[in-house]
């Protein structure tokens, strides 16, 4: 297995995110990754090295270029408003809901930034782009070493990606390197394309990407939007739209779910991938299915992880995984190298 790991990722080390009307100390911090490239010293399932570059064109084929655009020089134009910025993560406050524009982009920033944001607890800061568009060199650049025959390459990455959609940020995620995985293998030869999002929450980000699409397939088990995060999507009825009908499905579960049922309800994810047919698979990998996750409320335990890992094996297909969410941190390197112990067994 391939693993390649971001240099960058540590340049996003925001501070807060807003939760409840407090402002929190930060879920998603850089040693998350530190963690997984600790566990695999231990545990050397694969070789490591850097990203190659992505072009803009790569990016601009999953996202938006006036999006791009905003999150390349958010952090100037955040400082621009006033220099004591500079010692502030950038929050939005403000959101265009139903009814508001959202062809216009206003040259205010606070409202450029709400335009493109669906929450107040993914903060940005000064290195924020550079992590995350390394992080897509990483998705990119696994992408390319399965279609030159690896078996099988993670995205060693952070900030995660599979809530970032065409041209929105969110849950944490500002580019989707899953979708970009996705895209750079239909490019490279695959005709079809499954994703296979195991993370506590919905995918919509990837969802809403590819979701009027008949040639990537999305599949999501998560949390029941009805009370989990990101809330507003991820139901069950929502199937795709036009050619793509049929091409995306959703597998809520309420919190407190057991393993027993969630390994029950993988199989059924497993089983749409197999009728898909597809010619390479993408996995959105979080282990934020944890039982002892401090925001999720799934039950896995740590060897829960290894037979994740053999029963996505089962499929038989190229593989590209992408690192997601997972905040019980000390414990979120075991869990990704158990999924690639398994999947490598
Ligand atoms: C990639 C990913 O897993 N993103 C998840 C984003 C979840 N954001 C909302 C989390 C709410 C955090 N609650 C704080 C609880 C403080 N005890
Ligand atoms: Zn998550």
């Amino acid at each position: 297995m391939r693993i390649v790991h971001n240099p960058d990722h540590h340049r996003h080390d925001a501070r807060h995110e807003m939760y409840r009307g407090r402002l929190v100390p930060c879920h998603e911090t850089p040693d998350r990754l530190a963690f997984v490239l600790e566990a695999l010293r231990q545990r050397p399932v694969g070789v490591l090295s850097g990203p190659e570059p992505v072009s803009d064109a790569e990016l601009r084929a999953v996202h938006a270029p006036r999006y791009l655009d905003f999150l390349a020089g958010a952090w100037e134009a955040w400082v621009a408003l006033d220099p004591a910025n500079a010692a502030l993560d950038i929050l939005p406050s403000v959101w265009p809901v139903r009814g508001f524009r959202h062809d216009v982009e206003p040259l205010n920033f606070a409202a450029r930034l709400g335009l493109y944001s669906f929450d107040a607890g993914s903060p940005m800061v000064a290195g924020t782009w550079a992590a995350a568009r390394a992080g897509a060199a990483c998705a990119v650049t696994a992408a390319r070493a399965v279609l030159s025959g690896e078996g099988s390459a993670l995205a060693l990455t952070r900030p995660p990606g599979h809530h970032a959609g065409p041209d929105f940020f969110g849950g944490y995620c500002f580019l989707n390197n899953a979708a970009l995985a996705a895209q750079t293998l239909r490019d490279g030869g695959a005709a079809r394309v499954a994703v296979l999002d195991v993370d506590y929450h919905h995918g919509n980000g990837t969802q809403t990407i590819f979701y009027a699409r008949d040639d990537v397939l999305t599949v999501s088990l998560h949390g029941d939007p009805m009370t989990e995060y990101p809330f507003f999507l991820g139901h069950a009825d929502e199937r795709g739209e036009g050619a793509g009908l049929g091409w995306n499905l959703n597998l809520p579960l309420p919190r407190g779910t057991s393993a027993a049922t969630w390994f029950d309800t993988l199989d059924h994810a497993a089983q749409a991938v197999e009728r898909c047919q597809p010619d390479a698979l993408v996995v959105a990998l979080g282990v934020d299915t944890f039982e002892g996750d401090p925001i999720s409320g799934f039950h896995l335990r740590s060897a829960d992880y290894l037979r994740l890992g053999e029963r996505l094996a089962r499929l038989g297909l190229p593989t590209v995984f992408t690192m997601e969410g997972g905040y019980a941190v000390a414990e979120v390197g075991v869990h990704v190298v158990n999924v690639l112990e398994g999947f490598e067994a």
